[in-house]
């Protein structure tokens, strides 16, 4: 593991919707987390909608990506987004993994650190294969590293290959 550094990081933090109002819920996810003491937020992607991603037959995403600086530890910033998740009616007693939620807050990467521990794992294990968290990322932060790839995040975005948009929905 490499521990973050202390003083402020920053980190991306990918938000997904696909129940109920699902903009309202990305809205307040913003809103709550630059409510939040020790988080500022510093940049937010545009919204897509993506198909869903993971074999469950489920409504289309909203997804969306933002850039925060925070001075907390990762599992702090974890703590958060689970507490903001609950407060958007998130229940993960349903709809079970990869299922549908109204509101699922993933911390993609946190400044340099590598973190391994029980309910955390940054960078996010499936970022390199997600177009609809390397789009997002790629139109706020295109140089952001992965330190443990060691590669922009544009780079893993161009290595996806295929296009997206309007006509062609997003994975
Ligand atoms: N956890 C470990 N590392 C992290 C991290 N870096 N950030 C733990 C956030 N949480 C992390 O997550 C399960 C556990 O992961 C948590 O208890 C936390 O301690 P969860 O949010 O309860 O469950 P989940 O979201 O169903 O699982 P996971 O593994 O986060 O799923 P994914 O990979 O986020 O997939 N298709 C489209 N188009 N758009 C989507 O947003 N999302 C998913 C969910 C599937 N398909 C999708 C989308
Ligand atoms: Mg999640």
């Amino acid at each position: 593991m490499t521990p973050a550094p202390s003083g402020p990081n920053i980190a991306y933090i990918g938000l997904g919707s696909n129940v109920g109002e699902r903009a309202d819920h990305l809205r307040a996810a913003v809103a709550a987390l630059a409510a939040e003491a020790d988080i500022t937020v510093t940049a937010v992607s545009g919204v897509l909608e993506t198909m869903p991603v993971g074999g469950i037959e489920q409504p289309p995403f909203l997804n969306a990506v933002v850039e925060v600086e925070t001075t907390r530890s990762p599992r702090a910033l974890l703590d958060a987004c689970q507490r903001i998740e609950r407060e958007r009616g998130r229940d993960r007693r349903t709809g079970g993994r990869w299922g549908p939620r109204t509101l699922d807050l993933d911390i993609l990467l946190f400044g340099s650190a590598i973190v391994r521990e029980p309910g955390l794992t940054i960078p996010h294990p499936r970022l390199p294969e997600r177009r609809f968290v390397l789009g997002p990322l790629t139109e706020i932060a295109p140089k952001a590293v992965h330190p443990g790839l060691g590669r922009s995040v544009e780079s893993l975005f161009e290595a996806l290959g295929v296009e997206c948009g309007p006509e062609e929905p997003c994975s």
